[in-house]
């Protein structure tokens, strides 16, 4: 048969242009499971191709997809409040029938999952939404799958799984694959730490009438992953449980993520500053006074990630002020979309928080 579309990311296979999506050498078009050039130095050499052409039109390539199909749509537990931006009944003009928040393995504690829960929960009624189910999984370790895995046995309709890029997709459709017994003739969806891996539908026949979808996860702009150097997103996209590290602040000071975000104490009691990112991420603490120069001079040096040569080394630190005074007892995180977030403890707290022009800032009630 012929291959038309790469099994792995879904993309239009192509033999013309080494330098385009979907590139397959002449001489392996037409064999069943064979990559594109991009799946195959990801999946074998962990090499990441970017390409020049950008946006490759997902929003028109999802139009009408959802017609007649279970929409099952995943969200990121670490970049919450990015992924669930990502509504389908804007984007698909569908509802979903299922929420299932991922990433669960990275909770320092399963103790925390009810709480994440009522969150989600309550932001989704904000938005008009009342899934008939929400669940909170880890693809990649298999935690809280196997009521998934009896739903998704007992469909009646195709299924198609949609979400913000690098909500974790493709693994869950893998993982999910596994646990149901499909494993060697199953396709080998592409998997990847970059934004952007999937770039086209892929079907996935599930039963004799029945096919799950995975799909290309729209890039929201707002999220500070889009804009890293694959070196940069190896060091922000945490792998393992988070472990949170806790800095006491005066006012006056000032705590930097790396030389992606920086984080001015401007009034309020002395607090905790909780740091919820990954390990890869250097945070170092200095005087207020002390932050413009280092914001000039030493992010991508001192201050990593970034790295030296970066892209986003020359777009300005943007600043949003953040206020808050807490009821007894409350905590709020300042989430920075896709680098993590940061709980403060005190009842009260005046910021500057310093992003990149466009990286998202979020005010909410803490989640641990
Ligand atoms: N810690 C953790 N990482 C996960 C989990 N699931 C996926 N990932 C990681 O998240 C990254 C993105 O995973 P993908 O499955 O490629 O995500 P996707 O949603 O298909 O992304 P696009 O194809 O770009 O839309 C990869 O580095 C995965 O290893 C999970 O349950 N826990
Ligand atoms: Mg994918």
């Amino acid at each position: 048969m012929h291959a038309e579309v790469c099994p792995g990311c879904g993309a239009i296979l192509q033999s013309d242009d080494p330098n385009k999506i979907g590139y397959i050498p002449k001489a392996f078009h037409g064999s069943e499971d064979a990559l594109c050039l991009r799946c195959y130095k990801l999946v074998h050499y962990g090499e990441v191709i970017t390409y020049e052409q950008g946006d490759p039109s997902f929003r028109s390539m999802l139009e009408g997809v959802a017609i007649g199909k279970i929409v099952f749509w995943l969200i990121d537990l670490f970049n919450l409040e990015t992924s669930l931006n990502m509504h389908p009944r804007r984007l698909l003009g569908e509802d979903s029938s299922y929420v299932i928040v991922n990433k669960g393995d990275l909770l320092p504690d399963p103790r925390h999952i009810p709480r994440i829960l009522d969150y989600v929960e309550k932001r989704l009624r904000e938005q008009g939404s009342e899934p008939e189910g929400l669940f909170l999984i880890s693809a990649s370790t298999g935690l809280g799958m196997e009521p998934l895995t009896r739903l998704f046995q007992s469909l009646d309709r195709d299924g198609l799984i949609f979400g913000a890029t690098n909500v974790g997709k493709s693994t869950f459709l893998s993982r999910l694959l596994t646990m149901l017994g499909q494993t060697p003739d199953s396709p080998r969806l592409t998997t990847a730490y970059v934004p952007g891996t999937t770039l086209g539908l892929i079907k996935i026949a599930f039963s004799e009438k029945l096919s799950l979808w995975d799909s290309p996860g729209l890039v929201l702009n707002d999220d500070l992953t889009t804009r890293l150097s694959p070196r940069a997103l190896k060091a922000v996209i945490p792998r393992r449980k988070l472990k949170p590290h806790t800095y006491q602040l005066h006012p006056g000071q000032t705590l930097f993520l790396g030389g992606l975000a920086r984080i001015d104490f401007l009034e309020g009691p002395l607090q905790s500053f909780v740091v919820y990112a990954s390990e890869g991420i250097r945070i170092h603490r200095t005087k207020q006074v002390r932050a413009d120069y280092l914001t000039d001079h030493e992010r991508g040096k001192l201050l990593v990630p970034p790295y030296p040569g970066e892209k986003i080394l020359s777009v300005p630190f943007v600043r949003t002020t953040l206020a808050w005074r807490n009821q007894r007892g409350e905590k709020k995180d300042v989430a920075i979309h896709g680098l993590g977030w940061v709980t403060l403890t005190g009842a009260h707290a005046v910021l500057d928080v310093y992003t990149p022009e466009g990286v998202g800032v979020s005010l909410r009630p803490a989640l641990i």
